[in-house]
């Protein structure tokens, strides 16, 4: 799966006590597409709060909402196995308080810059209301590139990256976990510096800890598992199910796996996942340990997958929404469906696209789903599952428990089933029935916004 750079941005019109607003963010976050983006998104679904939320507009809500409260930006120097120093850019955005300590990941990508940790850290602002659990939002990661790098060399880049992050964290202050390039191991590297550093063994400064060591069952599986429950709630609506269903599955990392893993568990055929070098067809339906073989514990390209299974084609051309199917989950990274993917994706004949990543549809595409009328959900609602399961990770670390993981996931479940249930009945309350879209930013936005009126200018 390759990235364009074609986003087609604003074609359509904001509430004209809106657009003002939305000038202002362009104006003050120049050349930051991203985040203008994401914010736009937003203002798009608010409209109906206009005239019905004057006390939004006399305490400038909207204006406060879309600034970060806090921006660190910091040098990460360190040394490769062969002797050399590099710098790379460390970023925290602390978003948004109103509802809790800021929560949200980290992600290590080549192409991680300020306009991608803002446009992150503001769809978790509103995602993380969405769950009903206490935690504000924020986002923070680096332009490192995981890729090719030996253990030793992850080790002392997420030491330094600690280093700094260390001082602006803190149980009650900002709990990052992983997000794209951040896992398991990563997690490991961090918490450890923060340790040493701190003197403090503070397990609920940050989550997707080791089980052995303060994490929770179910925060691998969460993202994925909680994307196919979301869309199991939205096929329920149409009386339809994953059963027999044809599935294609953007990306093969954390949040891709998992989401096969539950399609499957369902009773779907998922016949297709990619990386940034291609994507894999595979008409006998993916091989899960072997993807997982693959990409967790090997961490190769797909191209290895291919090599070990006959039934499997891997191509470089076109993109993985030129396959027919029924179900689309992107679950790779922003902007992989663009205009004419949502158009090649409609003519082929989706029913349903519930995105595992952040913001993966440009507005375009969002535009041609809801023509459609299939059903469509925004990640700060499908892929709340991954934060959802953090906050009960913070949860057992604040009582010293430890849950099985047949109850963490029946809770996940329940909290994926609230989620859906609540964009549903807000989309109906503001006259949108069936506007996923909708119902996600205004139930989102709303708790966010009362808190802030609530705690003052701030
Ligand atoms: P991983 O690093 O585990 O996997 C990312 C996958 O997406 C890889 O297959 C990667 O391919 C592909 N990918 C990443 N960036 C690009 C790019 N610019 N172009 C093409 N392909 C790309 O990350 P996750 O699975 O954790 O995250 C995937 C998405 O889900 C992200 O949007 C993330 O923000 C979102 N998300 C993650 C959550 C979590 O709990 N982890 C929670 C909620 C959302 P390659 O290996 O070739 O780079
Ligand atoms: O985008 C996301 O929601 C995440 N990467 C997970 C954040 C978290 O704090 O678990």
């Amino acid at each position: 799966m390759r990235q364009t750079n074609n986003v087609r941005l604003m074609t359509q019109a904001l509430h004209a006590d809106l657009q003002p607003m939305f000038e202002i963010v362009k104006q003050v976050n120049p050349g930051h597409q991203e985040f203008q983006q994401a914010v736009y998104e937003v203002m798009l679904s608010i409209a109906p709060l206009a005239g019905s939320r004057p006390e939004y507009a006399q305490w400038s809500i909207l204006k406060r909402i879309c600034e970060p409260e806090r921006q660190i930006i910091f040098r990460v120097p360190w040394v490769t196995d062969d002797g050399k120093v590099e710098i790379n850019r460390g970023y925290r955005v602390e978003f948004n308080s109103a509802l809790g300590p800021y929560k949200g990941g980290l992600r290590f990508h080549p192409s991680v810059n300020l306009s991608i940790i803002k446009f992150l850290g503001f769809e978790q602002t509103f995602k993380n209301s969405l769950t009903g659990m206490p935690i504000g939002g924020g986002k923070g990661g680096s332009n490192f590139d995981p890729k090719g790098k030996s253990d030793a060399e992850i080790m002392r880049f997420c030491q330094s990256f600690m280093t700094e992050l260390y001082r602006h964290i803190g149980e009650y202050t900002d709990v990052p976990a992983g997000d794209i390039g951040v896992g398991g191991r990563e997690i490991g590297y961090l918490f450890g510096q923060y340790k040493r550093i701190t003197n403090r063994w503070e397990a609920g400064v940050i989550t997707g800890k080791g089980l052995t060591w303060g994490g929770a069952q179910v925060r691998t599986e969460a993202t994925g598992y909680g994307t196919v429950y979301f869309a199991q709630e939205m096929l329920a609506t149409r009386g339809d199910s994953f059963d027999g269903k044809r599935v294609v599955i953007s990306g093969s990392g954390n949040v891709a796996i998992y989401a096969v893993e539950k399609a499957q568990q369902f009773g779907a055929k998922v016949i297709a996942v990619s990386d940034s070098n291609g994507y894999v067809v595979d008409e006998a339906g993916i091989d899960l340990e072997l993807l997982k073989d693959v990409k967790e514990r090997r961490r190769e390209r797909l191209s290895a997958y291919v090599e070990e299974r006959p039934s499997a084609r891997l191509s470089v051309h076109g993109s993985i929404w030129d396959i027919p199917c029924d179900v689309a989950l992107p679950c790779a990274t922003q902007n992989e469906i663009l205009g004419h993917h949502a158009k090649k994706l409609v003519e082929n004949g989706v029913q349903l696209v519930a995105e595992g990543s952040n913001m993966p549809t440009d507005p375009e595409g969002i535009a041609i789903f809801q023509d459609a009328k299939i059903l469509y959900a925004p990640g700060k609602a499908s892929n709340a599952g991954g934060v959802a399961t953090s906050a009960l990770e913070m949860q057992q670390n604040a009582s010293r428990d430890s849950w099985s993981f047949e109850y963490t996931d029946n809770h996940l479940r329940g909290i994926m089933r609230g989620i859906h249930d609540t964009c549903i009945e807000t989309a109906e309350t503001y006259g949108q029935p069936g506007d996923y879209v909708a119902g996600a930013n205004l139930a989102g936005y709303i708790k966010v916004a009362d808190a802030m009126v609530a705690q003052g200018v701030i």
